[in-house]
């Protein structure tokens, strides 16, 4: 039996179904559940079905979390979206509900705590994977947010188009969504706009940013700045890619005080893997993107040589 089918019968089985993501949630989290959640509330009768994620500013077209409430996790089948550990769930009460977990994840796939475990690391977005699992299963329906979450999870995690683990692949199922009726160019606008705060933050980082010996570029931010110009944190984490794309600096970095002894780190790098000096601070993630959380300032300039240093050996 393929997977699509194995999950199907699964959700087939349970009256309730509760749809959960991971913390900090970005776009591709938020589709995934959104996607899944419309997937079965049109494909299946009689199902309750809740998709619960955090709500973010950016992605409220698309509408509010629904509320679950503790009687919801009784004799309810469990799908985990988008996320690779379970104690990095957004809602913690799965923690002791696991027995009934799936999990839908693109990420490597170190702690497969689902019963069933559906993962496809080489997969751009989960999204792409839920709209997989809709295109696989019979007498499938979909509602238009639903098809709208999927675009939205496929455009944020892959930087619209543009990361290496995008296929010829993913621009078919782009392109379908399109047949489908979904207006991408009204989603972009939406997900591209910037609040005025946010483009004078950008321009601060612009003028303030600092570049390693070997041209490693970073910028450093404190609540003070982020009070100044009025940013949420991680809208401030998200400027990072400000810093992309330019010339002779192939390594950038974010490095955004959360708190005085706990700095978040942001890595980026353009051909250069920068997941074994993450990893060697603590932190981790994917080849050209990672991120680290260090206690001190000291921590910080050290982390900068070590990446200075891997452009030094280029
Ligand atoms: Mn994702």
């Amino acid at each position: 039996m393929n997977i699509y089918r194995k999950i199907y019968n699964e959700i087939k089985k349970y009256d309730k179904i509760i749809i959960t993501s991971h913390i900090r949630a970005d776009g591709d989290c938020v589709g995934s559940a959104i996607a899944l959640r419309e997937i079965i509330k049109e494909s299946f009768s009689g199902k309750t079905v809740k998709a619960s994620y955090e709500n973010v500013h950016y992605l409220k077209f698309l509408g509010k979390s629904d509320t679950i409430l503790d009687s919801d996790f009784e004799d309810s089948l469990i799908i985990s979206v988008d996320n690779a550990e379970l104690s990095r769930s957004n809602d913690k009460r799965v923690v002791e509900k696991a027995k009934n977990i799936i999990k839908i994840d693109h990420h490597p796939n170190l702690n497969p705590f689902g019963y069933i475990n559906f993962v496809e690391e080489e997969k751009c977005a989960c999204s792409e994977m839920i709209f997989d699992f809709f295109l696989n299963i019979p007498k499938r329906k979909i509602s238009m947010l639903g098809l709208e979450a999927i675009y939205t999870g496929i455009m944020t995690d892959s930087g619209n188009l543009k990361y290496p683990s995008v296929t010829g692949d993913t621009f078919k199922k782009i392109g379908l969504l399109y047949d489908l009726g979904v207006d991408g160019l009204k989603i972009r606008n939406i997900l591209d706009e910037v609040s005025i705060e946010e483009l004078r933050f950008k321009g601060y980082v612009l003028e303030n940013m600092k570049t390693t010996k070997n041209g490693v570029l970073y910028i450093l931010i404190n609540n003070s700045i982020r009070e100044k110009y009025n940013i949420e944190y991680d809208d401030a984490s998200n400027m990072v890619n400000a810093l992309q794309g330019v010339k002779d600096h192939p390594i950038w970095v974010l490095i955004n005080e959360y708190k005085t002894d706990e700095i978040r780190c942001r890595i980026r790098s353009l051909n250069i893997p920068i997941n074994e000096i993450a990893a060697k601070f603590g932190g981790g993630g994917h080849k050209n993107a990672s991120g680290v959380v260090l206690k001190d300032y000291e921590s910080v300039d050290r982390l900068l040589d070590a990446l200075d240093n891997l452009l030094e050996r280029k």
